[in-house]
């Protein structure tokens, strides 16, 4: 809960480096997208705030330390006052209510689960070493893995009584998108047989309002925001504000236009081309750094590896190559194969003398083999191409 102690803790700790005075949960003032200030992140945009952890801090631990999470935003931080924040659920519903965070908590089962979010930009500077694509110019650490906790948003769509006809379920968050000389909400939907899938320990959705224990910042969506495991990082949606039952798709811009993979982007293009769900498979050589001195030998390699979103797959191997792809270490893992999350992994890799670098790819438990290059696409999305770090062999 969000005890005025807590609140006073966090706020001395930040208040001194806030740009627009104390957050906006003790002032009701918006702090106007001030970012956190985070020295463990690589700042690519301060307002609104784009950053990432550099690469060898991402892999210390299988649960990212919420001071080293990715942050992705189209907008300042919204203003929100807490105390009066109600989320509606609505649309195509038998009773549709408002709830505060309050009776989030207290009325519904709590459910825990720990997944991996990546932005469907992730590596998005390696699809620009072919033709430059505009937006954030991600490295490989827009990923991160957390324990979220919530409701399953099934109970609250149980609880609101689903009409016949639904299909669709859209998310809007609170926050203020600057949009062809407009403002917009940012938005997502999922599909409603997505929203139900709940397993025993595997929401197909969650309403959250923790990260790793602790209440979502203002940076991660304070005071909710939706978690959509398997799904790519733009349909979890932060400062959720309404969650709205539809016979479609939501027609909001981040659906109905943006997340999409073309390469043209024209109308027709992006009207027959399907909203991006499920993340695409990877690996990431995250330590040694790229452009790293190594010797000759043995060398300790480590990095993330991420299986497709889609139910059932989990990652089953890594592979790593010193010599342009001939040969193939295999990798050791460091922590379980779990649905939706991301696998750490180490290898001991043979520095040759004419490594010049190092190459990463994974196979998933269906035998899905990460490929070696991607067809450029204009936003720059799901860039998931063998990983090469660079180095330079010393003696
Ligand atoms: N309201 C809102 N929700 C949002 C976004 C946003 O800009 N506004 N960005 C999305 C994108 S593209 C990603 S990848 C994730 C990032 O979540 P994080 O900042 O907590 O890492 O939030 C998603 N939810
Ligand atoms: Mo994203």
């Amino acid at each position: 809960m969000f005890d005025r102690r807590t609140l006073l803790q966090r706020a001395g700790l930040l208040a001194p480096l806030w740009f627009a005075g104390p957050p906006v949960w003790l002032t009701g003032r918006s702090a106007f997208g001030a970012p956190e200030p985070n020295p463990g992140l690589i700042v690519h945009t301060p307002v609104p705030h784009n950053a990432e952890p550099p690469l060898g801090a991402l892999v210390q631990s299988w649960i990212t330390p919420n001071d080293r999470f990715y942050v992705r935003s189209h907008a300042p931080v919204p203003k929100v006052d807490a105390d009066n924040f109600k989320l509606s659920v609505e649309g195509l519903v038998e009773e549709p209510f408002e709830i505060s965070l309050g009776q989030l908590q207290s009325d519904f089962k709590k459910q825990a689960v720990v997944a991996t979010m990546t932005c469907a930009g992730n590596r998005r500077s390696e699809h620009s070493l072919v033709k430059e694509v505009a937006g954030v110019q991600w490295q490989a650490g827009a990923i991160g893995n957390a324990k979220w906790a919530g409701t399953r948003l099934s109970d609250l769509l149980k609880k609101a009584g689903i009409k016949e006809g639904a299909k669709h379920v859209w998310f809007d968050g609170v926050d203020e998108v600057e949009y062809k000389g407009g403002i917009i909400p940012f938005g997502a939907s999922i599909p409603l047989n997505k929203a139900m899938s709940d397993t025993e320990t595997m929401p197909g959705a969650l309403v959250c309002h923790e990260m790793n224990g602790e209440p979502l910042s203002p940076d991660h969506g304070f005071p909710i925001r939706t978690v959509v495991p398997g799904y790519i990082g733009a349909r979890s949606v932060k400062w959720l504000g309404k969650i709205i039952v539809s016979d479609r798709p939501s027609t909001n811009h981040y659906v109905a236009a943006a997340y999409k993979v073309v390469i043209e982007g024209t109308d027709d293009e992006l009207a027959s081309t399907p909203p991006l769900e499920n993340f695409v498979i990877n690996s990431v050589t995250c330590d040694p750094d790229a452009g790293s001195n190594v010797a000759l030998g043995k060398l300790d390699v480590s990095g993330y590896a991420l299986a497709t979103g889609i139910p059932g797959q989990t990652i089953a191997r890594v592979e790593l190559s010193t010599d342009g792809g001939a040969s193939w270490t295999k990798a050791r893992f460091t922590s379980q194969a779990k649905p939706y999350c991301w696998r750490l992994w180490k290898a001991d890799v043979d520095v040759r003398a004419k490594t010049s670098e190092i190459i990463v790819r994974a196979v998933d438990s269906s035998g899905n083999i990460q490929p070696e290059t991607v067809a450029w696409n204009l936003k720059g999305y799901m860039f998931n191409a063998w990983h090469k770090t660079p180095v330079r062999v010393g003696e």
